[in-house]
């Protein structure tokens, strides 16, 4: 059977990217003009009375030019504000048809042209690409049949069961609102205050304080859809579906002393890395998955399918991959693009449909009316990157910024001058069409029983974490909790862990100097309504059993065969070796990895053989956070200066205790002698000594790069943390 992940690339050009072209403009060889179109001869001086005299009103020039720039800024997003996207292209695998009619999961031979935004929630646009936070994967499909947005998080779950709940939430992990401090951060006091009353955000909060929450890359996150959605077949029959995004690269993150470096040292760190990705060809993939529930199943589960504090997890049901997403093109204008991009929970085509899950209801208002805010009115779906890719008939009309110039009298329907049109299409002929879902229900403002266990999910999750994941979870309590003043709110959260694990609520309880409370009592849900009564927010017995872990939760049973866009840094100094630069070099670049040679000075090092080698980076203007991984290559003059180098030597103290892969020639040695962890050499030159430990010293190249690079595509080697003896 073929490799369904090594499809042939796609190609840049789309339907969707001709579609935009008209609207392109490229000044290259052109003259300047302004807006009307007239010629300008002098761009750099004012209309003025006279040689020192004041500017005239009459300056239309300079008026059109200040206006506009006076303008440019429109409202950041509420949330989501920053972000960074590219355009692409999804191909199903195999027909879908058994379970929905959507033209792009049933239709082998198409293309369809994708763009994708993914962002920070908490910060404003201008915050840092490493926060600690979830991160948005917006994907817009420009299908023939119309708009699908899948607009989901690099997390599963959510912090919120109703979406009655989101503007609280989102107030309460902002900038506090008297002092806008502090800046895409949830250590603060009025997001754990929040938190602590609402137990049914637990689960979420397990996720948010892994690593999940400081990704190394964009292209390196799952995505999921988070709510139970239905697929809808060309019979009318539904199942539920959950939506999954699986990375080819695997799944990884940094270390959080290393996120927090790089936030100061390249706030844009994820923005370049997906930049640059896509214009050396490296283009990010990602396999479509699908959990599907039969409808006949929707009540066979221990939790709720409309509650989005749950997973389904892929022991119950498991993800098949249906097609594959690849990201192969810059935009060419931020603004017009990235920013302006509309993304709506509410977008479906035929063949995908809604389910009743609160919170996913809700955003089904909220979309629209933000931007109307955000766009300035109701034309926004014109504006180019949000325009279909077939063609929009219908009877809206007018409003500000209109483009489309409707032809004709008629604007209502029914309508015989107009000769009818445009016309209802049928189901049968494509026309979308509401599953006809039986309801017989109370209207009742009140919170489903089936969705009141906040624990068991959270406690599997946390069941599920690798030894290192748990001690960065419990790390990463103590530093959120650490930060909140309010002693009552920190006690309150240790309070809430004891429900998810006892050690857990001991060692992060530990590290902020607390008691953990004695008594099996359930932390007070503060979010029930005044006329609650108590029996009904007891949650329902289980089942059946839950899984104690799930393998898909930990990032520790990821894919890690590929060191394919691994950026290597080789410190060097004038007198290395060529040869030992050059072969080690080759063998990372052939296996698909980014070399950059830092050294003490820019230009270029002077080898022992007398060639030159170009340098990427000095030691100024490079940072071990900025790499995957080391390599001091050999020369007795390159690696004195090394050795005596204090940037070099913290160079490599850092990627140490961030636990990275690190390389030297045998004649280097004394290079990592200077360092603090000499005395964790290898002692002997076999493989296994080297990937136990995560430094590879070698007399050979070839072997030395070999067993580097199976080093590399392991990632981390988070056993060293252990000791926590690094100065760095
Ligand atoms: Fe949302 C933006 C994802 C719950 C209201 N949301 C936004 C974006 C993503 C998500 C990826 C950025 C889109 C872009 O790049 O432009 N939101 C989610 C997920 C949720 C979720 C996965 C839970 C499952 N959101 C949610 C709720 C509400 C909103 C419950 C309100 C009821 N979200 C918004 C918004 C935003 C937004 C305020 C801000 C900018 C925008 O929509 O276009 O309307």
């Amino acid at each position: 059977m073929p490799d369904k992940k090594k499809t042939p690339i796609p190609s840049t050009e789309n339907k969707k990217i001709a579609e935009l072209s008209p609207n392109k403009e490229d000044s290259t060889g052109q003259d300047l003009n302004t807006n009307t179109g007239v010629k300008i001869s002098d761009d750099h001086n004012s209309l003025k009375a006279g040689d020192r005299g004041p500017t005239l009103m009459e300056d239309f020039i300079f008026r059109e030019k200040m206006t506009h720039f006076d303008h440019e800024r429109i409202p950041e997003r509420v949330v989501h504000a920053r972000g960074s996207a590219a355009h692409g292209v999804f191909k199903v695998y195999e027909s879908m048809e058994k379970y929905t009619k959507a033209g792009f999961l049933t239709d082998t031979s198409r293309e369809t042209p994708v763009f994708v935004r993914f962002s920070t929630v908490a910060g404003s646009r201008g915050s840092t690409d490493l926060a600690r936070d979830v991160r948005g994967f917006a994907v817009k499909f420009y299908t023939d049949e119309g708009i699908f947005d899948l607009v989901g998080n690099n997390m599963p779950v959510f912090f919120i069961q109703d979406a009655t709940k989101f503007p609280d939430l989102v107030h309460a992990v902002k900038p506090e609102p008297h002092n806008e401090i502090p800046q895409a951060a949830s250590a603060h006091d009025t997001f754990w205050d929040f938190i602590s009353l609402m137990p049914e955000s637990t689960h979420m909060i397990m996720w948010l304080m892994s690593d999940r929450a400081i990704p190394r890359s964009y292209r390196m996150m799952e995505g999921f859809g988070v709510h139970t959605f239905r697929f809808v077949n060309a019979n009318e029959e539904s199942c539920f579906v959950k939506f999954h995004w699986k990375p080819l690269l695997g799944v990884h993150s940094v270390a959080w002393d290393e996120a927090q470096k790089i936030s100061g040292k390249d706030p844009d760190f994820h923005r370049r890395d997906l930049w640059e990705a896509i214009e050396s060809g490296n283009f990010p993939e990602w396999e479509l998955g699908v959990q599907i529930v039969p409808e006949a199943d929707e009540h066979k589960f221990d939790f709720d399918l409309l509650d989005a504090t749950k997973i389904i997890p892929e022991e119950l049901v498991p993800v098949q991959r249906i097609g594959k997403l690849t990201l192969n093109r810059n935009p060419d204008n931020f603004f017009a693009e990235t920013e302006q991009v509309a993304y709506h929970i509410g977008h479906v085509v035929p063949g995908i449909d809604f389910t009743n899950d609160p919170l996913l209801q809700g955003r089904l208002f909220s979309y629209t009316d933000t931007q109307l805010i955000r766009l300035g009115g109701p034309n926004f779906q014109e504006i180019p990157i949000n325009r279909p890719v077939v063609p929009v008939h219908n009877n809206q009309r007018d409003g500000y910024m209109r483009q489309t110039i409707n032809k004709g009298r008629t604007s209502y329907s029914p309508n015989s001058l107009g000769g009818g049109y445009p016309s209802q299409v049928k189901a049968a002929d494509g026309g979308f069409r509401s599953y006809t879902e039986k309801i017989d229900a109370r209207k009742i403002r009140e919170r489903s029983r089936s969705f009141f266990d906040h624990y068991t999910q959270a406690t599997l999750f946390f069941n599920s974490q690798s030894a290192p994941e748990k001690q960065h979870l419990i790390d990463a309590l103590r530093f959120e909790l650490g930060k909140v003043d309010t002693v009552a709110v920190r006690q309150r959260m240790i309070g809430i862990l004891t429900q998810v694990d006892k050690d857990l609520a001991a060692q992060v309880a530990y590290g902020l100097g607390l008691e953990v409370p004695a008594g099996p009592e359930q932390p007070v849900n503060h979010g029930v309504p005044a006329d609650a009564d108590p029996a009904h927010y007891e949650p329902f017995p289980p089942k059946e059993p839950v899984p104690d872990i799930s393998l898909a939760l930990s990032m520790a049973n990821t894919v890690k065969d590929s060191i394919q866009t691994r950026k290597i840094g080789f410190l060097a100094a004038d007198g290395v070796d060529a040869a030992s630069v050059n072969a080690a070099k080759s063998a990372l670049e052939a296996a698909g990895a980014v070399v950059e040679i830092i050294a003490p000075h820019l230009g270029e090092i002077v080898a022992a053989d007398g060639s030159l080698i170009p340098v990427q980076k000095s030691l100024l203007t490079a940072s071990s956070v900025f790499y995957d991984a080391l390599y001091v290559p050999s020369g007795p003059t390159s690696s004195g200066t090394l050795e005596a180098d204090a940037d070099a030597v913290h160079f490599l103290n850092e990627a140490y205790r961030h636990c990275k892969a690190i390389a030297a020639h045998a004649d280097a040695r004394q290079v990592l002698e200077a360092t603090y962890f000499a005395k964790k050499l290898p002692e002997d030159d076999s493989e296994e000594s080297a990937l136990m430990e995560g430094v590879v010293v070698q007399e050979d190249v070839k072997k030395l790069s070999k067993i580097f690079i199976s080093a590399i595509a392991l990632h981390r080697f988070w056993e060293r943390e252990k000791p926590r003896r690094v100065p760095a």
